[in-house]
């Protein structure tokens, strides 16, 4: 059920109050002002707070709206004295802002006839406040070509904070490589639904992907590999540092993922003596999973973790490192224990937080440790023990939040070893209340994995993303009384124009109404006549 002031609605039909109820993930608090709109026009100006970071939203809210409006929105900083108008984000600590919520990320946004402002108590804030605004501008403001106006926004008052901390989104780059453009792009789309992780899965049997000093051949020979035979590829330090800055510029966190001690296999046939045989294996551009594992009795593969992971860490300002853990199928019960409980104090004793794949669970415990679940089954009782130790557990159920499940039987991309995967599949379920025994408090977050076997292409990666990704950040923004399918498909569906105007390819699943596809599609009528054929076979003229 919806919180009382956010009405039931119907989006049918594009009328301008009605987009002020399509934002998604839905806000917690929306209050329209019937019949008043406010107009961006040539001469609208971008107040902000003059700190950088709050000049630094500005600015990425200009760089937005200048190419399809062509107009100049200077960011300007705001003065005490400044008449009212345009656009303003202003950070407050004075009572005027947001309620406080936990996470320091919620903002109020206030559209008048005379200008929009936006408060918060932190630049994430405001830059979930511009997130906001963009969608409560028509869809072609998402053009990259230069549109007409008018550029109006309707009148009314928002009031949003997150439920979860964590809201986040893998993407393997381990599988088939993607270079950094293809990932800058994934980062927007993170951006668009107000996800505030990405989580980068760098290594894998079939490629190694990032650049370690300390062990130069795990790119020259581990990253030329990958599915299918491609030529692979990696990131420079300085290119992985590229993206995790341009994600923190859009308050994104960059989560690396190491896997370990499975999953190995380019790793060990770059360096042999890191396996448990001592003899490098072939390289491997298969699919399979679980074959490949480090030697767990030689400190060789301690010290190899140990500057792998340093090195990483230095890279990686955010908080998490994540080890993996999952498929190790060739070590005992045992032996993969001793390996687990030996990495998490080198992960800690980097700076970071252990994050892994909920088998290491089995492990002892790590202080400030996250579990990330990908099982399809609503109990695990090593995940239900390690919370009751402190562990916190972020969300990624494989039938519900697995971005490389097919959509149907007729998907051609992706699997299906976790079964099909619709955008309702993907939106209905709550994420506090899932896992036996895990209160919603040891909920870190949510997160949507896009593992890439049979993904090869930034549209194959946008086809499996859109829409899911978008029911996946509803769940980890919107509070659990906003849950709610018909409405959330009614919100999706007036997405669809945005992402066609942004040259983005998505998945038309028929569970949503889009705009021009009729609801319920009858039979097709016969056709009383053949078609004329005329353009179609008349010869070209001369
Ligand atoms: C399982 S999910 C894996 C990955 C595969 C994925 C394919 C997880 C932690 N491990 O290695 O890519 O299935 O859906």
């Amino acid at each position: 059920m919806r919180p009382a002031t956010f009405p039931p609605q119907s989006v049918e039909g594009t009328g301008l109050q009605s987009r002020l109820h399509t934002v998604l993930p839905a806000p917690l608090r929306v209050e329209p002002a019937d019949g008043v709109e406010f107009f961006l026009t040539p001469g609208t100006t971008i107040r902000t707070t003059p700190t950088p970071e709050a000049t630094a939203v500005g600015r990425y809210l200009a760089e937005l709206l200048r190419r399809p409006t062509g107009y100049p929105l200077p960011v300007v900083p705001a003065g005490r004295a400044d008449a009212p108008g345009g656009i303003s984000l202003l950070l407050t600590d004075d009572g005027t802002g947001p309620t406080p919520d936990s996470t320091g990320e919620g903002y109020v946004l206030e559209a008048t006839a005379s200008g929009v402002v936006i408060r918060a108590q932190t630049a994430a804030g405001l830059f979930y406040g511009v997130q906001t605004l963009r969608q409560l501008l028509p869809a072609k403001i998402e053009s990259g070509r230069r549109q007409t106006g008018p550029w109006t926004v309707p009148g009314g008052r928002i009031e949003d904070a997150p439920r979860f901390a964590y809201r986040g989104a893998m993407l393997d780059v381990a599988r088939h490589f993607f270079a950094v453009p293809h990932v800058l792009r994934f980062i927007d789309h993170l951006a668009r639904y107000k996800l505030n992780h990405l989580h980068l899965h760098l290594t894998d049997d079939q490629g190694w992907r990032i650049a370690i000093d300390s062990w130069p051949r795990l790119t020259t020979v581990g990253g030329t590999t990958e599915v299918d035979g491609g030529p692979g590829g990696y990131y420079t330090q300085e290119q992985y540092r590229e993206i995790v800055a341009y994600a923190a510029a859009r308050h994104i966190t960059v989560v690396p993922e190491i896997d370990l001690p499975g999953h190995t296999n380019a790793a060990l046939t770059s360096y042999g003596a890191l396996a448990p045989d001592g003899v490098a294996p072939p390289e491997y551009t298969g699919t399979d999973v679980g074959f490949s594992a480090l030697a767990v009795h030689n400190e060789l593969t301690y010290r190899f973790v140990d500057e792998v992971l340093g090195e990483v860490a230095a890279l990686t300002p955010g908080p998490y490192l994540h080890i993996g853990g999952d498929e190790a199928f060739t070590l005992s019960l045992d032996d993969y224990r001793v390996f687990v409980d030996r990495v998490q104090p080198i992960v800690t004793g980097h700076g970071k937080r252990v994050m892994g794949w909920h088998q290491i669970a089995v492990a002892g415990p790590s202080a400030g440790r996250v579990i990330q679940y990908w099982g399809t089954g609503e109990t695990d009782p090593a995940v239900t023990e390690a919370v009751a130790q402190g562990a916190q557990v972020v969300l990624s159920p494989g039938n519900r939040s697995y971005l490389d499940m097919k959509y149907d039987a007729g998907t051609p991309l992706g699997k299906d070893w976790a079964g099909l995967v619709e955008v309702r599949q993907a939106y209905d379920w709550d994420p506090g209340a899932y896992l036996a025994g895990v209160p919603a408090e040891a909920v870190l977050g949510v997160e949507a994995p896009l593992w890439t076997e049979t993904i090869a292409s930034v549209s194959d990666i946008e086809f499996m993303t859109f829409p899911r990704l978008p029911a996946i950040a509803e769940l980890g923004w919107s509070p659990a009384a906003a849950h709610d399918w018909a409405d959330f498909r009614l919100r999706l569906a007036r997405q669809g124009d945005r992402w066609s105007a942004a040259g983005i390819t998505f998945h038309r699943s028929p569970e949503v109404p889009w705009p021009g596809t009729p609801v319920v599609p009858g039979p097709r009528p016969a056709p009383a006549a053949p078609e004329a054929p005329a353009q179609a076979v008349a010869p070209a003229d001369g």
